[in-house]
């Protein structure tokens, strides 16, 4: 079975219990949960004009498939409360998929890996706690690597 990485993010509401939820219901979805990285509270990055987030990552084995994967995750967020709102803006939780296995996928509803998490200090923290050896199939380097690259100070 595929090692799915999920990066969870909340700035609305109880944030950390919101990710504790989030992780209780992939759960109950079907996904294994390996390893659950630490909450890292980290600046908004993009829209800047807003709280500050709780962000997490978890590892899970799963045989959910990708696009199925996707809509499990919308239908969490729903279920958490989530409401459309401005791209990038406040949210009361975020799943996304960081990593499924070595799979790359380029298609207009979904793109794996997560097409910025290289660049994200709030992504790579918490995903290099769980699996710094974890490589990403497109740049060919391990999320140690990438975390070390950024400049770790623009994370907050
Ligand atoms: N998510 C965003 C935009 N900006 N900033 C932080 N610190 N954490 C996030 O999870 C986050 C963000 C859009 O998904
Ligand atoms: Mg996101
Ligand atoms: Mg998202």
């Amino acid at each position: 079975m595929p090692v799915v990485y999920i990066g969870i993010g909340s700035n609305m509401g109880g944030r950390k219990a919101n990710c504790r939820k989030a992780v209780k219901l992939l759960i109950r979805e079907g996904m294994r949960a390996l390893k659950q990285s630490s909450m890292h509270e980290t600046k908004p990055d993009g829209v800047k004009e807003q709280p500050l987030f709780m962000n997490m990552a978890v590892a899970a084995e799963t045989d959910i498939p990708p696009h199925r994967l996707l809509k499990v995750l919308k239908s969490i967020e729903k279920e958490l409360g989530r409401k459309e709102t401005i791209r990038r803006g406040p949210r009361v939780i975020d799943l996304d998929i960081l990593l499924y296995g070595d799979l790359i996928l380029d298609e207009p509803d979904l793109k794996i890996p997560h097409p910025s998490m290289h660049k994200r200090g709030f992504v790579l923290k918490p995903l290099s706690e769980i699996a710094p050896d974890a490589v990403h199939p497109v740049l060919g380097k391990t999320v140690k690597e990438l975390f070390e690259k950024l400049d770790y100070v623009k994370m907050g």
